[in-house]
Formats: structure tokens, sequence, C-alpha cells
């Protein structure tokens, strides 16, 4: 069992602790010297190591000698994004999974036993809902969904037997924020992990671990890959803590990442800093523009003044990302005609592409959760969310508004 600690350690070597967030995008985890000088890294695509004997084969599981054995276990390719990722994060290590959700479900399944309690952030994406209702209704792991927006409220709702603390911000899809640095200093108090979905922020944007969050998780699906081509997930902590998912809910559950999509993430990463200046610089162009528009009731971006999560938005993320969030006047049917209108922005779920994308989180992405706590999230019939792609940004406000106003 010891050769899964001794794989994870590897990671450290490569890291460039020394550099800027761009240039860590680009260069940590792969050091081509070790890899035929290729400037590109390497798809180890295999999925298993022969061993020179027998006893090399029983001293790298007993961990007296380090390497691969099994990609499940670990992979050459895979390792380096790991590597890239927890660099990036600021975090001892890191490991990837097959989706988001792998990811998530690894996590608090590690975290949790039966008659635990997990607090989470008042909204979370879909699935990660039905993960807690199932993990309520099978194993009796029960949680709350409050907005945890004061000490106080955050105090009265901790109970004894509270383990995991579960943030999305922004979250999915009202895109309000979490003050990340409140909630880890009363989770610390009661010795309580903080695990935050960075999903919509990305570590360029937020670094929940400096503001002394436990464990950051991604669906990088999203902006990591960029390019729609992906399904994947990241987790990054503290090398006790990684180590302890790698050889539980990881190695044995097995939802891990192949070395091509690692690959693909690894691709995607280097221009991950230009891509989000971009989503971001687009988002606020197009969300005045909503704002003034007389059809939109409700716009919700975290970099709107107007917004309850302005304040928080300065102090923990460096911009506020390429997702709006916003009302139709009327009702399901009108926002649903405004979308079927549109012409270059794409109708589908998922976030982050280089495309447009605009979808209705009602009957799409929380389509799953029942209507009373839907609207307790802030999720409305009339509610769109805009992931604004890469475009210009005067092509993506020409197409809305001509969906808006035929
Ligand atoms: N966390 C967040 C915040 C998400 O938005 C998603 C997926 C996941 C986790 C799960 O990641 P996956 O397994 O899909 O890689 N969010 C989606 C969304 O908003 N539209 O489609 C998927």
């Amino acid at each position: 069992m010891e050769v899964y600690l001794a794989i994870l350690l590897q990671g450290v070597i490569t890291l460039t602790g020394k550099h800027r967030f761009e240039t860590k995008t680009i260069h940590d985890g792969y050091e081509s010297k070790s890899h035929h000088n290729s400037l590109a890294s390497p798809i180890y695509q295999t999925s298993t190591f022969t061993f020179e004997t027998a006893e090399a084969g029983e001293r790298r599981f007993a961990g007296e000698e380090p390497g691969y054995i099994y990609s499940r276990l670990g992979n050459p390719t895979v390792r380096m994004l790991e590597e890239r990722i927890a660099s990036l994060e600021n975090a001892e290590a890191g490991l990837a999974f097959g989706s988001g959700m792998a990811a998530v479900s690894a996590v608090l399944l590690n975290l949790v036993k039966t008659g635990d309690h997990i607090l989470c952030s008042e909204g979370v994406y879909g699935c990660t809902f039905g993960l807690l209702k199932m993990l309520e209704e099978k194993f009796s792991v029960e949680h709350d969904l409050l907005p945890l927006d004061s000490v106080e409220q955050l105090q009265k709702a901790i109970r004894p037997n509270t383990k995991v603390i579960y943030i999305e911000t922004p979250i999915n899809p009202t895109l309000k924020l979490i003050d990340l640095e409140m909630v880890s200093t009363v989770a610390k108090e009661k010795g309580i992990k903080v695990v935050v979905d960075n999903t919509f922020s990305t570590p360029y944007l937020q670094r929940p671990l400096e503001f002394g969050c436990d464990i950051v998780l991604h669906s990088a699906t999203k902006y990591i890959s960029s390019h729609g081509d992906v399904v994947a997930g990241l987790v990054v902590g503290e090398q006790e803590t990684i180590s302890s998912i790698a050889k539980s809910t990881q190695k044995d559950i097995g939802g891990i990442l192949s070395p091509f999509d690692a690959w693909l993430l690894l691709r995607g990463l280097k221009t991950l800093p230009i891509r989000m200046d971009r989503h971001s610089s687009n988002a606020r162009q197009i969300m005045k523009k909503l704002a003034e528009h007389p059809a939109i009731t409700n716009v919700m971006y975290p970099g709107m003044e107007e917004s309850s999560s302005y304040a928080i938005a300065q102090k923990q993320m460096k911009s506020s990302g390429g997702l709006i969030s916003f009302e139709i006047a009327g009702e399901k049917k009108d926002s649903q005609a405004f979308m079927n209108r549109l012409n270059m922005i794409k109708i589908a779920v998922s976030l982050g592409d280089a495309e447009t994308l605009i979808q209705h989180p009602a009957t799409m992405t929380h389509a799953v959760v029942p209507e009373e706590e839907r609207l307790r999230m802030g999720i409305s019939e009339t509610l769109i969310r805009l992931s604004v792609g890469l475009e210009a940004w005067e092509d993506i406000w020409e197409d809305i508004l001509q969906a808006l106003e035929n």
C-alpha cells in the first residue's frame, strides 16, 4: 500500500514553485529532459507497467521502490497534470478523475461516514445535490443547505457531527459568492474540513487554499479544458489528505482519468490565464448591456457593483469570470423562445468553452432539484445562464440583442 505514497511523493520533484502563475501553467509538472527532450509532454497510453523481475514487482507493491504499477494507481501523463494543478492552486498534491462528479464523490466519500453531517452552500450543481441526497438515503449522511453568509448563522448551523463544509463559489447558476476566509476561520475552530468547488473561478481567479480552506476540486471539463472535448475532475489539498483519497475512494472506486484526456488538459492549462482574462472582460461587456435592456428583469454577476456579492468578489477573486445569469420578463416559455431565437450562441449545458453557451437551469442542470428547493436556491423558471465565450463580445451581444428584440 505504501506504493501509492511513493508515487504521489514523486510529484513534488518537478514543481517550479519560484515562478509566477502564467509561467507555472506552461511548465510545472513536466521536465522535458526526462522525456527525450520532447517539447510536448508524451502520452503514456498504457494500462500497465512491466517489472524487471518478480522481486522488483514485490518491492514496488511494498512501496520500497518508486515506480508505476498500473494506470488506475498512477500514470506518468496523469501525474504531470496532477502536479501542475497542485502547483497552480498552491497545494501540496493533486489527483485527477474521470469527471467532476467522480472528484466530488471521491472527496465526500473519503471524508464522511454514516451518521456524519455536511453543511453546504445554498446552491450547488444539480448532480452534487443528487449525490448529497444519495448519501442521505443510502448511508444516513445528513446535510443542510444554507446561505453561509454570516459567522453567527454558520456557528448556529454547525452540529457536533458536522465533518465537512462544502462550498461552491460562485454558486452554479446564481453566481452568489461565499466568503472563504470567514467560513474557513469558523471551520478551523471546530476541526471541520472545508471543501471548495472552484470550477467557475479556476486557480487563476481564486485560490481557496490561500484563504484557509482544506480541499479544492474542479470539474476540469469546463475552463481548465476550455475546448469542449474532455470530461474530467481534479482535486488538490494537503499531501496527507490527497494520499488518503488516492488510497481509498480513488483506488477502490476507480473513477480515474485517461492519459489522453490528461494530456488535453495539460495543453488547455497553458492558455488558462489569457482565456480567463478574455472570458471576464467579455462577460463584463455583456453584463452591462443586459443590465440596460428593458426585457431583462435581473442580472446576476458578482463583478457588478449592485451585486450583494460584490465586496466578496473584490476580496477573493482576481476578476469575476465568464458566467452571467439573468431573468427575462415573462414566464418559462418566453425564456425558451428567447433561447430558440439565438443563432451563433449554442444551447448546451457545460460552460467555460471557447463557444458561448446558454442553458435553462430549471429544466436542465438543476432539473433534478425539487421545485421548492430550487426556488430557495434562487433558480426561477425564467432564469437563464450564459457562459460567455471567447468570441468578439460585440458578436455575442448582437446575437442576444436580435433574440431579445425579435
Ligand atoms: N461542479 C460544478 C460547479 C459543475 O458545474 C459541474 C458540472 C460539476 C461539478 C460536475 O462536473 P462533471 O462531472 O460534469 O465534469 N456542471 C455542469 C453544468 O453546469 N452544465 O453541465 C455540467
